[in-house]
C-alpha cells in the first residue's frame, strides 16, 4: 500500500483494536491446536518487560554489552532449572526457536551433502527436517540429504526393521548415514530412540531428537526421555506442552556443550529475545513444580477426546493402540470432505484446530491444501482445567458440527457457554489475571 493510502493514526488503532479482538476470541474460543498453548500470566509479564529492549550477545557473564546485570542472573537461572528439568549436563537457551535449535544441531554435527534421516512430512515429521525440495531447513539451508524413514502406518512410528534395510542399501552405495533426526509434528507414540542410537553408533552418526511438540510431557516424567535413550541433543521450542513463551532450546552433554555454543552465537543467534528468556526460565519453574500433574492431566485428556471421538462414528487413527501416549490425536475426516474444509467449519464454530496430512495421503492423491486429516491437541484446555467431561462435550460440539452439520451460531453458543468456567491458568504459581486477558499499558 502507497503511503497516501493508508492514515498511519487509523492503521494503529486498527491494529490495537485487532490485538483486543484476537484476545475476546480466545477467550470464548476451544483452542486445540496441538503446536500452541497459554502461557501463565509470569511468562505474558516477563514478555511485556523492558529484557525485550536490550542486548546480551554471548556467553552469560561474558556478554558485548553493558547493562546485563539481571539479565545475567536470569539467564542463569533458566539454565540451572533447565539442567534440573531435563537431567542434563549441558543447556543453551539462547536459540530463538525450535527451527532455529534444529539447525544449530544439523550444523554442529554435520556438513553440507551429508545423509541425514527423518520422518516425512505426512508421516509427521516436521517441515525443518525437510528435504531440499519441500524448502526444508535441513535439506534447502543446511543441505543435508534427507532420507525419509520408512513408516509403519499401523503403528505410527518409524520402521526399524526397513530402516536398517535402507541404510544397507547405502552402504552397497557407498554412502553412510551421519544424522538421525527424531521427533515430529504428529507426534503420538514414543520413537525408537534406543534402537536408532544402536545404528547411529555403528556409524558414528549422532541422534537429533526434536521434541518440540513433547518436551512439557518430557519435563513432566511421562514420555520418552530422549538422553537416557542415546540422544546427543534434544531440541525443543519453549511453547507447545512446555508452555512457555514462543522460543527454543537445546539440550545436549557437558562434552558437545562448546560446539553448541559457537554455532549458536554468533553462529546462528546475534540478540536472543532476552525477555523470552526470561519466560522459559518462568516456565521451567512452573514445570518443575507443577508439569508431573499437567502432563498427567494431558495425556487423559488426549485419550478420553480420542476416545469419545471414536465412540460418536470418528475415524481416530490408532484406535488398536489406545489412540495416543502424547497430547494430540489425528482425525481421518476424508468422509466428511477433507482437512481444510473441517477445519473451516469447526472454525466457524470457535473450535481451533489444523488441517493435517495423514500417511497415507499422497496414495489418496491429496495434498497439504487438503488433507485427509485433523490434528487435535489438548495440552491448551488442559492448562485451562478442563478434564474427562469436557473432553466429552468437546467431541459432542464436534460431531454436531461435522457429523450433524448443525448451525454454527448454535454451537458457537454452547461453546461460549462450555468456556466461562475456563478462564484461569492452572499448573502456575500465581494466575490473578484471567488466560487471555487484554491488558492495556498505553
Ligand atoms: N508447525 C508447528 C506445528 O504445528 O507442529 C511446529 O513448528
Amino acid at each position: 500500500m502507497s503511503k497516501e493510502k493508508i492514515d498511519p493514526k487509523l492503521a494503529y488503532e486498527k491494529i490495537l483494536k485487532c490485538l483486543e479482538a484476537h484476545h475476546e476470541m480466545m477467550k470464548n474460543a476451544i483452542p486445540l491446536i496441538a503446536s500452541e498453548n497459554i502461557p501463565s500470566p509470569a511468562v505474558r509479564e516477563a514478555l511485556a518487560s523492558d529484557f525485550g529492549n536490550r542486548y546480551a550477545e554471548g556467553w552469560v557473564g561474558e556478554r558485548l554489552y553493558a547493562g546485563c546485570k539481571y539479565i545475567d542472573e536470569v539467564e542463569s537461572i533458566a539454565i540451572e532449572l533447565g539442567k534440573i528439568l531435563f537431567n542434563a549436563e549441558f543447556i543453551d537457551v539462547r536459540p530463538i526457536s525450535g527451527v532455529i535449535a534444529n539447525l544449530v544441531a544439523f550444523s554442529a554435527f554435520a556438513n553440507p551433502y551429508d545423509i541425514a534421516f527423518a520422518l516425512s512430512i505426512p508421516t509427521g515429521g516436521h517441515i525443518s527436517h525437510g528435504k531440499k525440495t519441500i524448502g526444508g531447513t535441513a535439506g534447502a539451508i543446511r543441505e543435508l540429504e534427507i532420507y525419509n524413514y520408512p513408516f509403519d502406518e499401523e503403528n505410527f512410528n518409524i520402521d526399524v526393521d526397513k530402516t536398517i534395510s535402507l541404510i544397507k542399501e547405502l552402504e552397497a552405495n557407498g554412502k553412510k548415514p551421519k544424522l538421525f533426526i527424531l521427533g515430529a509434528s504428529v507426534f503420538l507414540f514414543p520413537h525408537p530412540v534406543k534402537e536408532i542410537a544402536d545404528i547411529a553408533k555403528t556409524y558414528d552418526a549422532k541422534v537429533i531428537y526434536d521434541g518440540a511438540h513433547v518436551a512439557g510431557l518430557i519435563a513432566g516424567g511421562i514420555f520418552q526421555d530422549p538422553l537416557r535413550e542415546g540422544a546427543d541433543v534434544f531440541t525443543m521450542s519453549t511453547h507447545k506442552t512446555l508452555a512457555g513463551p514462543q522460543h527454543g532450546a537445546i539440550v545436549s552433554w557437558s562434552k558437545y556443550a562448546e560446539t553448541i555454543k559457537r554455532i549458536v552465537f554468533p553462529g546462528l543467534v546475534s540478540n536472543h529475545h532476552l525477555h523470552a528468556v526470561a519466560g522459559v526460565a518462568i516456565a521451567f519453574a512452573e514445570a518443575i513444580k507443577f508439569y508431573n500433574e499437567y502432563a498427567r492431566a494431558i495425556v487423559s485428556n488426549s485419550k478420553a477426546l480420542a476416545q469419545a471421538l471414536y465412540e460418536l462414528g470418528f475415524d481416530v487413527l490408532c484406535e488398536k493402540k489406545g489412540f495416543t501416549e502424547s497430547h494430540m490425536i489425528l482425525v481421518d475426516v476424508s468422509k466428511y470432505g477433507n482437512g481444510f474444509e473441517v477445519e473451516k467449519k469447526l472454525e466457524e464454530c470457535n473450535i481451533l484446530v489444523n488441517r493435517n496430512l495423514l500417511p497415507y495421503d499422497k496414495r489418496m492423491k491429496r495434498d497439504y491444501r487438503a488433507p485427509g486429516g485433523i490434528r487435535i491437541g489438548v495440552q491448551e484446555v488442559t492448562r485451562l482445567g478442563m478434564g474427562k467431561s469436557e473432553m466429552i462435550e468437546i467431541a459432542n460440539l464436534m460431531k454436531m458440527a461435522i457429523i450433524d452439520k448443525k448451525d454454527p451460531k448454535i454451537i458457537r453458543e454452547k461453546v461460549v457457554e462450555l468456556r466461562k468456567d475456563f478462564q484461569k491458568v492452572k499448573y502456575c504459581f500465581s494466575s490473578i489475571n484471567d488466560a487471555y486477558e487484554y491488558i492495556r499499558i498505553r
